[in-house]
């Protein structure tokens, strides 16, 4: 493969299960990416040297998911130039409100584009969207992709309709 393009970065390994699916969609997409686990407040030097070597590194998106109160997103976005996207994850007892929140509301400056609570599928799909500005062959995989997407979805109605 080469050199990864996307970075995910996810706050504990108890993440992985969420975050692996932002990972599976990169592999469907053939988008190069890694997956590194990094707490910003129990391993903060990882998280600072992971963010802050990102770009030199190739990497032109970062994908950040993490539970309760989420910060991880935030401070890699305070420490890289490069995009940032949250997954707020539903691993406290407020089922991921607390990080969708704490993501969100970023204050005005240093932004970190947020999905749905436990979204990490279209962090994925969002972080090769960037990338396909840039890599027209990412651009039609996407567009096949949501060629795919709509088939599957008309087949199932079709063979719902005609069982009803
Ligand atoms: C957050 O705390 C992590 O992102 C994870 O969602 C949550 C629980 O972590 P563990 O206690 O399972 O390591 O920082």
């Amino acid at each position: 493969m080469d050199k990864p393009k996307v970075g995910i970065i996810m706050g504990s390994i108890s993440d992985r299960e969420v975050m692996n699916k932002a990972a599976a969609v990169l592999h469907e997409l053939n988008v190069p990416h890694e997956m590194v686990v990094a707490s910003a407040h129990r391993t903060p030097d990882r998280v600072r040297e992971y963010a802050a070597s990102a770009q030199s590194r190739g990497l032109e998106v970062l994908i950040a998911g993490a539970g309760w109160a989420a910060h991880l997103a935030g401070v890699i976005a305070s420490l890289t130039d490069v995009p940032v996207i949250a997954v707020p994850i539903a691993s406290s007892s407020l089922n991921g409100l607390d990080a969708l929140l704490s993501s969100v509301q970023m204050p005005p400056g240093v932004p970190v584009a947020v999905m749905a609570i436990d979204g990490a599928m279209n962090a994925g799909l969002f972080a090769a969207q960037i990338l396909a500005l840039k890599y027209p062959e990412i651009q039609r995989r996407l567009q096949e992709y949501r060629k795919r997407q709509t088939e599957q979805i008309l087949k199932k109605v079709s063979e719902f309709e005609q069982a009803g």
